[in-house]
């Protein structure tokens, strides 16, 4: 199976611009490439993942990734699947969400060797390019016709389209042939929203370079999930990158709850795992589901690539302690990571009577129900049951003096903070 076969395999493949021409590139020279993402926030989240991902698949068979980030055109806005237009963003803020987004995509490639990935900001060639020159040596190439064509912009003439949006695919258009001509990229991949920026730089470099250049594209699909919600998203929105915005054993937990419907495709397109380790997986999926096995592989490879092997194995941690109850030995900064989302109370230094604590906290609705709960054994403290009503919580009761974990239960949990 060779490396496109490999791609259609894992269902990467969505639209391609010239299947048989990409092909026999593909099959007698290594190439340039590119994919590129708009600094919209601070960080990337896992719907931006499968594109780059493929880039690095790219870059292991030999060819060169260029990672393009959009200081240019996220000053501008992608109208591309918006149904409406964009609220502009500060010189600044764009130019801060930069930085974090190059950081997180730098850890993703290898910038070392022969086929080293490169960094490229558009801001570089777009930003400081005067109007007269864009009209006359861009602008002149693109007809309106054409761009009026385009999904993205012809599904917003009605509810209304600035200038402004209307001209970010021929900046799009301008990258790929700047990238064309200055790193000898030929080929522009993305998720299929950008199959219209994808074509209209094709027809940009068909215009501008010389006879006989040839340039593809190339589209992946949009990762859906077999009960049709919306993949990507938790009750806390988006899954970052970012490991302050998504800790990660949120980041675990996201890909261990993958329904069994989807984990394959998930471990096709997000994991390095091998076709035979994918497919012992997608088996044991059929034959002891319980076991969760691909659920895990999917977790582990996905946590591991994105956060490290010691976040990883924190998360595990975390997540086998929250299963089991037994609590004690997390760190503060574990608990900190596995109880974001867990109802919390601060408590004072006073209040160390555990019948009080429960009520104040809101755990038992009354004295009286604090220690009926205390005497059916469904409190503890710290993963240790408690069945003294008289129970007075002290300092080795904090852990690392700042949290007390109490449940009542099997699985209501309260973080007590100090
Ligand atoms: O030369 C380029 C300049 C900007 C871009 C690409 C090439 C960014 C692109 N227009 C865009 O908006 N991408 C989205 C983003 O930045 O969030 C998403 C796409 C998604 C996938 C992902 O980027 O919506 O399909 O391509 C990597």
């Amino acid at each position: 199976m060779n490396f496109l076969e490999d791609l259609a395999w894992r269902g990467i493949i969505y639209q391609q611009s010239d299947e048989e021409g990409l092909k026999d590139v593909l099959s007698n020279q290594k190439i340039s490439l590119y994919c590129g993402a708009d600094p919209t926030a601070d960080s990337l989240h896992i719907g931006h993942l499968v594109p780059f991902l493929t880039l690095r698949r790219f870059q292991q068979h030999g060819h060169r990734p260029i990672v393009l980030v959009g200081g240019a055109t996220g000053l501008i806005g992608d109208p591309s699947g918006k149904s409406e237009e964009r609220n502009l963003q500060t010189l600044e803020k764009v130019q801060e969400n930069v930085a974090g987004i190059q950081k997180q995509l730098a850890a993703i490639f290898d910038f070392e060797g022969e086929n080293g990935a490169v960094m490229v900001n558009n801001y570089d060639w777009a930003g400081s390019m005067d109007i007269v020159s864009f009209l006359r040596d861009i602008g002149k190439h693109i007809g309106v016709n054409y761009m009026l064509a385009k999904d993205t912009i012809a599904s917003r003439l009605e509810t209304g389209i600035s200038f402004t949006e209307f001209t970010y695919t021929i900046l799009q258009a301008m990258d790929f042939n700047h990238l064309y001509e200055h790193h000898n990229c030929k080929l522009q991949i993305g998720g299929s929203d950008q199959w219209g920026n994808i074509t209209s730089g094709l027809e940009l470099i068909r215009k501008m370079q010389p006879e006989g250049a040839k340039a593809f594209g190339l589209t992946i699909p949009l990762v859906t999930k077999a009960d049709g919600t919306k993949f990507g998203k938790t009750e806390g929105g988006a899954v970052w990158l970012d490991p302050e915005k998504t800790t990660p054993y949120e980041f675990y937990q996201f890909w261990i709850n993958t329904a069994d419907a989807d984990v394959v495709k998930y471990l096709k397109f997000f994991t390095f795992l091998s076709h035979e380790e994918i497919e012992e997986l997608g088996m044991s999926v059929e034959e002891e589901p319980h076991l969760r096995k691909a659920q895990k592989a999917l977790a582990e490879e996905m946590t591991r690539l994105i956060h490290g092997e010691e976040a990883l194995q924190q998360a595990i941690k975390i997540s086998q302690a929250l299963f089991s109850g037994n609590v004690k030995d997390l760190s503060a900064v574990e608990i900190k990571q596995g109880f974001k989302d867990v109802p919390s109370f601060h408590a004072q230094e006073a209040e160390g009577d555990l019948v009080d604590l429960l009520v104040s906290a809101k755990i038992s609705s009354s004295k009286r129900q604090a220690r009926e709960d205390i005497t059916n054994g469904a409190v503890t403290v710290n993963g240790e049951k408690i069945t003294d009503t008289n129970y007075v919580l002290n300092v080795n009761d904090r852990i690392e003096g700042q949290f007390t974990i109490i449940r009542r239960g099997k699985k209501k949990y309260t973080l007590i903070k100090y």
